[in-house]
């Protein structure tokens, strides 16, 4: 914002947006929608669009006549909103600490819903700029498995996240919404999530020789015993060997969010909204496969690509070779 042009000092309001990675990036340079209200009936006395820079703050000249307390909002399109509430006005030379912008909101309607991931679903797989940015939540330039992860992770909420301010101070955000700890405002527990994950394909069932087929089901093993709520995986085979029918999601991550299935290659993604996350050794999906000839089979499936994701984290993911063997 423009430098002052008198005595009076600008006010600073301090954006924190959720999942967007370290501060100081063109992630967090982004327009936010302000909102001063009255501290009695919250009845809007200003309201304007301001970027923030890149730590995520943005300055503006107070005007006057204004009460002498008031409550500051801040909104981003695809974020539910986060209010602090009762602030000194003005509140002097510290910036005014925001609660996180908790992501998920594709279609700016602060709630997190069906509708968005629908959104998200839709845009899924897309790079940016030739992408619905709605739903590209982190700011990363993809509409990938991470923002399903922000998304779910504050699915069913509504804002604004709310801050109230404590006399002569400005409003904690040192544990931010959304964040492990806060899990537990909505699901009873945070999801103890882990940090990296293997892919593995286990047969599930002897091949059918008569329809020659059989199923392999896709795991996601997550280290530790800990929690993941996605998974993004693709795969490729000799398709002179054989052909993949279907894949369907697991048992563990039931909601597809993405299937694209060719020949020689699949790209599949699911997972969780369930407020109980899976743990451990994760069934992420099954596929149906039809084999040439089952007996001349040699070559595994192998893995080109694959994520896996947390509360809005990628987790780090590895896979091993992977055959899918005959069963004589
Ligand atoms: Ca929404
Ligand atoms: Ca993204």
């Amino acid at each position: 914002m423009a430098t002052p042009t008198s005595a009076v000092s600008p006010l600073c309001v301090a954006v924190t947006y959720q999942g967007h990675g370290a501060s100081g990036t063109a992630r967090w340079a982004l327009p936010v929608q302000v909102t001063v209200s009255s501290v009695a009936d919250n009845s809007t006395i200003a309201a304007w669009t301001q970027t923030t820079d890149t730590s995520g703050r943005l300055w503006f000249l107070p005007s006057l006549p204004m009460p002498s307390a008031v409550n500051v909002a801040v909104k981003n399109s695809h974020a539910l909103g986060s209010m602090a509430l009762n602030v000194p006005y003005p509140w002097g030379v510290d910036c005014l600490g925001m609660p996180t912008l908790l992501e998920g909101d594709a279609n700016n309607n602060d709630q997190v819903s069906i509708t968005d991931f629908s959104i998200l679903r839709t845009a899924y797989g897309q790079t940016c700029p030739a992408c619905d940015a709605r739903s590209d939540f982190n700011e990363d330039g993809q509409v990938s498995i991470t923002d399903f992860s922000l998304l779910r992770s504050n699915y069913a909420r509504s804002g604004p996240s709310t801050s109230l301010l404590v006399a002569g101070r400005l409003p904690d955000d040192a544990l931010p919404f959304g964040s492990e700890a806060d899990g537990q405002l909505l699901f009873g527990s945070g999801p103890s999530c882990g940090t990296a994950a293997t892919v593995r394909f286990v047969p599930l069932v002897p091949p059918d020789l008569i329809a020659g087929t059989a199923e392999v089901a896709i795991y996601v093993d997550v280290a530790d015993g800990k929690q993941a709520d996605s998974a993004d995986v693709t795969i490729t085979w000799d398709d002179a060997q054989f052909s993949v029918l279907d894949i369907a999601a697991g048992s563990d991550f039931p909601v597809t969010i993405y299937k694209e299935l060719g020949l020689g290659a699949a790209r599949f993604a699911s997972g969780s909204i369930a407020r109980n996350l899976p743990a451990g050794s994760v069934h992420v999906a099954t596929a149906v496969v039809r084999a040439r000839s089952w007996s001349e089979i040699s070559t595994p499936f192998t893995v080109s690509a694959a994520a896996v994701s947390c509360a809005g984290s990628a987790l780090s993911t590895g896979w091993s070779t992977n055959e899918v063997s005959r069963d004589r």
